[in-house]
C-alpha cells in the first residue's frame, strides 16, 4: 500500500476522551472513531488488524477441528423466553420490536439460537462429538462502555459451543478450547493466562477467564509467579487425544491463578510467598462447561447407544476479537506509539522514502515494494511529500515493526537502513539483504493477508 492513496487519518493531539493508552493510540494512529458511546466505525489500519486477529483465531479453531458458521446478530426473543434468559438478561439486553410488534433482541451471545439449531437437526449421538463457532458482532448496553474497544457496546467476538453425549466428553471440548486459546493468543504475541472465575449470566460452575496482565485492566487477578513462566510454544498437539489435551489444563491450571470472584485466600496464603502476586488483568476470551443448562430448557436431547434420551451436554467458549486490539497494545507500545507483534501487524514493514522526487531514491523504494509484495508480503510505502521526521513519527506511531529507511546518501553506499520498532536498533545493509531478513523474519510468523 502506498500512503498518499492510502486513508490513514492520524491524529497529532491527544484525544481529550481516552484514559488509556490503547484507546489514545487507536484513536491517533486513524485505527477507529467513535460512532455512539461504545459503538466504533473501524477505519482501515484498524479493520486489518481486526481481521489479522479474527484469522488467528479462525485457524487455531479449525485446526481443533471446530466448524465455522455465521449467525445473526438480530435474534427473535422467544428463544431467550424458553431458556428463561429472558428477564434474567436484564438493561443488558438490547431490546428491539419489529413493525408487526415481535419482540426482537441485538444477541449478546448465541446459547440459545445454537441450541436451536443443534435440537433441529441432531437427534442421536453419532453425530457427536460437535462444536460449532462463529465470529460474529455482539451488543451489550453495558452500563459504562468505556476505553475504546475494550469495554465496547457492540464488540466483536468468536463463540463456540460444543455438543457433547457425556460430561467426559464435553470436559475433553472444554480442554480442547483451553489448548487452542493458549495457540491463538501466542500467535498474536500475547501471554493469557487462564485463571478460574465466575460463570456470571452465561452460567456453570467450571469456567477460566483468559487474562492479559496489565495496569489498566478491569479484572483484579491473584496467582502465583509460577504462572508466568509457562508457554505454549510450538509444540505438536494432537486435538483427539484426551490425556494431551487433559496435561496442558493441568499444566497452566494447577498453579494458583484466580479472578477477585472465585479468589480464595486460605489457598493463596499456601503459595510462596515471594511469588504471590495480587495484579490487574484484561479478560481476552472465557470457557464454560454448564452440562445441560440450555439443553434441558430447550429440550435439545441426544440418543444414546442404549436408545436412551438425553440432555446433550454442552459448553460455550469466546474470544473477545475486537478487545484484543486493545490488549495487545496495553502490552507492548512506547511513548511513541504502538508495537505490533509481528502475528498481528496491519503491514509487515514500513518503506519510508526519506527523499521523495529524488528519482534514485524512488526507484529503490518501487523496487523494495515490489521485491516484497512479490514474496506475499505487504509493505506501506510513505511516499508523500513530507519532512523525514513527520514521515518517522507516523510509522511509530502506527507501530509497523521492521522500517526500511532509504535515502540518497545510503543509496550512493548501496545501502538502505533496517530499524526495529521494538528494539530501536539499526543496521545498514544492501536492499536486496533487507527484503532477505525480512522474509527470514515473517517466515516464522503465519500471517493471513490483509485487507
Ligand atoms: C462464551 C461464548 C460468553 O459470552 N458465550 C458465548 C460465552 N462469554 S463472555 O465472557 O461473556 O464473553 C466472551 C469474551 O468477549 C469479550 N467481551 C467484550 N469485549 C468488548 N466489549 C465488551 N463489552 C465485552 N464483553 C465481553 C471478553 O473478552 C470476553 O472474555
Amino acid at each position: 500500500m502506498r500512503l498518499s492513496r492510502y486513508f490513514l487519518p492520524v491524529l497529532k493531539e491527544n484525544p481529550s476522551e481516552a484514559q488509556i493508552v490503547s484507546h489514545r493510540y487507536m484513536l491517533r494512529a486513524g485505527m477507529i472513531k467513535q460512532s455512539a458511546a461504545g459503538i466504533y466505525s473501524w477505519l482501515p489500519l484498524g479493520f486489518k488488524v481486526l481481521k489479522k486477529i479474527e484469522t488467528i483465531v479462525h485457524e487455531e479453531q479449525m485446526r481443533a477441528g471446530h466448524i465455522p458458521m455465521l449467525m445473526p446478530t438480530l435474534q427473535s426473543a422467544d428463544l431467550w423466553k424458553e431458556s428463561g434468559r429472558y428477564d434474567d438478561y436484564g438493561q443488558e439486553m438490547l431490546r428491539i420490536s419489529d413493525r408487526h410488534g415481535r419482540d426482537m433482541l441485538y444477541g449478546p451471545t448465541n446459547e440459545e439460537l445454537i441450541t436451536d439449531i443443534f435440537r433441529s437437526h441432531v437427534g442421536s449421538y453419532k453425530d457427536l462429538p460437535l462444536t460449532l463457532y462463529h465470529i460474529q458482532w455482539k451488543f451489550r448496553d453495558e452500563i459504562r462502555p468505556r476505553f475504546g474497544v475494550m469495554r465496547g457496546r457492540e464488540f466483536y467476538m468468536k463463540d463456540g459451543y460444543n455438543f457433547d453425549l457425556t460430561k467426559e466428553d464435553a470436559l475433553h471440548a472444554y480442554n480442547r478450547h483451553l489448548v487452542s486459546y493458549l495457540r491463538s493468543y501466542e500467535r498474536m504475541g500475547l501471554q493469557a493466562i487462564p485463571m478460574r472465575a465466575d460463570g456470571g449470566p452465561i452460567g456453570g460452575d467450571y469456567t477460566h477467564e483468559f487474562l492479559v496482565l496489565a495496569e489498566t485492566g478491569e479484572s483484579e487477578v491473584f496467582y502465583d509467579s509460577a504462572v508466568t513462566d509457562l508457554t505454549f510454544g510450538d509444540r505438536e498437539i494432537d486435538y483427539d487425544s484426551v490425556e494431551q489435551c487433559q496435561g496442558v489444563l493441568e499444566e497452566f491450571t494447577s498453579k494458583y491463578a484466580r479472578t477477585d470472584e472465585t479468589h480464595d485466600e486460605a489457598l493463596f496464603n499456601e503459595v510462596p510467598e515471594d511469588r504471590r502476586r495480587v495484579a490487574r488483568g484484561i479478560e481476552v476470551g472465557q470457557i464454560f462447561y454448564f452440562g445441560t443448562k440450555y439443553s434441558e430448557a430447550m429440550g435439545a436431547n441426544v440418543q444414546g447407544p442404549d436408545g436412551k434420551q438425553s440432555p446433550v451436554h454442552m459448553g460455550s467458549h469466546g474470544i473477545g476479537v475486537s478487545r484484543l486490539l486493545g490488549a495487545i497494545i496495553e502490552a507492548s507500545h512506547d511513548e511513541k506509539g504502538i508495537i505490533w507483534p509481528e502475528g498481528v501487524t496491519p503491514f509487515h514493514c514500513g518503506i519510508v522514502n526519506l527523499k521523495q522526487g529524488d528519482e534514485e531514491a524512488d526507484a529503490a523504494c518501487e523496487s523494495l515494494y515490489d521485491a516484497l509484495t512479490a514474496v506475499g508480503l505487504e509493505p506501506l510505502y510513505d511516499d508523500r511529500k513530507e519532512r523525514a521526521g513527520g514521515k518517522f513519527a507516523t510509522m511509530d506511531l502506527i507501530g509497523l515493526p521492521w522500517r526500511i529507511t532509504v535515502g540518497p546518501r545510503g543509496l550512493k553506499n548501496g545501502v538502505v537502513e533496517l530499524t526495529s520498532r521494538r528494539s530501536g536498533e539499526s543496521e545498514e545493509l544492501s536492499p536486496e539483504a533487507a527484503v532477505q531478513k525480512i522474509v527470514e523474519i515473517y517466515a516464522n510468523h503465519q500471517t493471513g493477508r490483509g485487507f
